[in-house]
């Protein structure tokens, strides 16, 4: 028999990120990328160290099967790991048919998104909606001076697969411009 999951309520709060209530609470480190980083970890007068949480991500748990959908949030904190901005570890889906929906709900950041050869960035602002396709990995950046906000929807079947990504990376990173910009390389 078919079991059927009841209807979920949480309230998202589009400036902080913060869900109420939540199933899951993931904060990522900068621990936990030793491999993502072009400068690597500590350098310098960094005010960073290990525990420095770059991200956090609010979910609300569902069966991982086929036609369920999960909704979470993210809130990617603003600062720079030597001169990158701060960003998500970046995955391709295990389900290479599943695609994912980012909604925009605060901040300024950078979507990535890859397959194959091709690396696309599109922006994203308050509002913006961006659909990712099946197949592409995506990584969020956040290049402004705020908590970067995404509410993210995808099927609960996905799965993460974070080993191509941590191994090769993205084509393009995105560094700070020194002043308020960033660039593109
Ligand atoms: C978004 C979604 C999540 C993802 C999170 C952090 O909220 O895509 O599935 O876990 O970003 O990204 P990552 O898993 O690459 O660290
Ligand atoms: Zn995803």
């Amino acid at each position: 028999m078919v079991e059927l999951l009841h209807p979920l309520l949480s309230n998202l709060n589009p400036d902080t990120g913060l869900m109420d209530p939540y199933d899951t609470h993931r904060q990522v480190r900068l621990g936990d990328m030793p491999n993502h980083y072009l400068s690597g970890h500590l350098h310098g007068s960094s005010a960073l160290n290990q525990d420095t949480v770059l991200y956090e991500v609010f979910e609300l748990s569902v069966p991982e099967k086929a036609g369920d959908m999960i909704p979470c949030s993210t809130i990617l904190h603003p600062g720079l790991v030597g001169d990158e901005f701060f960003m998500t570890k970046g995955h391709f889906h295990k389900n290479r048919e599943a695609a994912e929906i980012y909604y925009c709900l605060h901040g300024e950041g950078l979507l990535l998104m890859q397959q194959d050869d091709e690396c696309i960035v599109k922006q994203m602002n308050q509002q913006t909606l961006i659909y990712v396709p099946a197949g592409w990995a995506h990584r969020s950046v956040n290049v402004g001076s705020e908590d970067l906000v995404i509410l993210a929807v995808y099927p609960a079947d996905a799965g993460h697969e974070y080993g191509f990504i941590e191994k090769s990376g993205f084509a393009k990173r995105i560094f700070s411009n020194g002043e308020k910009g960033y660039i593109v390389k």
